[in-house]
């Protein structure tokens, strides 16, 4: 995407705002090669979220459950983060209170340089114990047991160590997303469809909150009405010029 032109109001917007969020969904990853959920050859085209991605699966196959966090884990370690990711990463900069809250579970956002991060849904990269608790590394639990959940020392099974559907997610993280998105000057929504909950109620807090909304997303979303602005594009290339256009905003002199 060559250079993006903001309107005035938003450019406005940008140049006041102190509070940022950044909450971003499996689109973002899409350039990494990494599959989306829904939508046309998304995960969930080949398999029902149900069948693989809850307690009940676990316990009913849980040879087949962490076969297929196996599988995804070795997506992710052979993914790179994209251009998409190393904008986000390099906007920390450019406010003073910037906050990146994903659903992802890819550690993408991580890897690109993100420091505060909120991963709502957990992360893949490690695992735990569904008895006592205990942590583990996920690439060693899969080195060990490539088939099957390794067992733990007090009987229990190791499980990836994600939010599944039915689970809460982490309290203090999703404290301080909320109150990230309800204390925000800034929105920006980028690559999520934003169908699960309670993630995609931080969209609504952001607006009721009276925040400017940004939404990146080739595809139209629920939320698509509620933004001052839509960008249209794949992530890897809106996020630069959008990154770039910020920084004039702020920076105009650079
Ligand atoms: C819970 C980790 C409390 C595991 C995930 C209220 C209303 C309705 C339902 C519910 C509700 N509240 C709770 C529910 C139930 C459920 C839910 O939301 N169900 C949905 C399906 C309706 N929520 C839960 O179960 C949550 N827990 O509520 O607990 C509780 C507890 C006990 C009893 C009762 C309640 C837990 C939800 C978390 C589940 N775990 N992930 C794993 O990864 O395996 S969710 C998983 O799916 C992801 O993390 C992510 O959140 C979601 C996928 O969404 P997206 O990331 O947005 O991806 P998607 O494919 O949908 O869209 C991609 C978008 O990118 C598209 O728009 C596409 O156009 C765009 N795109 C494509 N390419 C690009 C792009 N954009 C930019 N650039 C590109 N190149
Ligand atoms: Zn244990």
């Amino acid at each position: 995407m060559d250079t993006l032109k903001l309107s005035e109001p938003i450019r406005q917007r940008v140049r006041s705002a102190a509070r940022v969020v950044v909450f971003s969904g499996a689109g973002v990853s899409r350039e990494s090669g990494l599959d989306t959920f829904r939508g046309a050859g998304g995960l969930w085209e080949r398999m029902r979220p149900e069948e693989l991605a809850t307690p009940q699966a676990f316990r009913a196959e849980p040879e087949r459950v962490w076969q297929w966090y196996a599988w995804r884990f070795r997506q992710v370690a052979e993914a790179s983060p994209n251009p998409a990711h190393r904008a986000i990463a390099r906007l920390e900069a450019v406010f003073p209170f910037y906050t990146v809250v994903t659903q992802n579970v890819d550690g993408l956002h991580r890897r690109a340089g993100s420091r505060n991060l909120l991963e709502l849904h957990g992360a893949l990269a490690h695992a735990f114990c569904n008895r006592c608790g205990r942590n583990r590394d996920m690439g060693e639990a899969i080195a060990e047991s490539p088939e099957s959940p390794p067992v733990c020392s007090c009987g229990g099974k190791f499980r990836p160590g994600v939010v599944w559907f039915g689970e809460s997610l982490p309290e203090a993280t999703l404290a301080g997303a909320s109150d990230a998105a309800t204390s925000c000057d800034l929105f920006l929504s980028v690559g999520t469809s934003g169908t699960v909950y309670p993630a995609a109620g931080l969209i609504e807090l952001a607006y009721r909150a009276g925040a400017c909304l940004i939404e990146v997303n080739p595809e139209p979303t629920p939320f698509s009405r509620l933004m001052d602005l839509c960008l249209t594009a794949p992530a890897g290339e809106a996020l630069p010029a959008l990154a770039e256009a910020m920084e004039r905003c702020r920076w105009p002199s650079t």
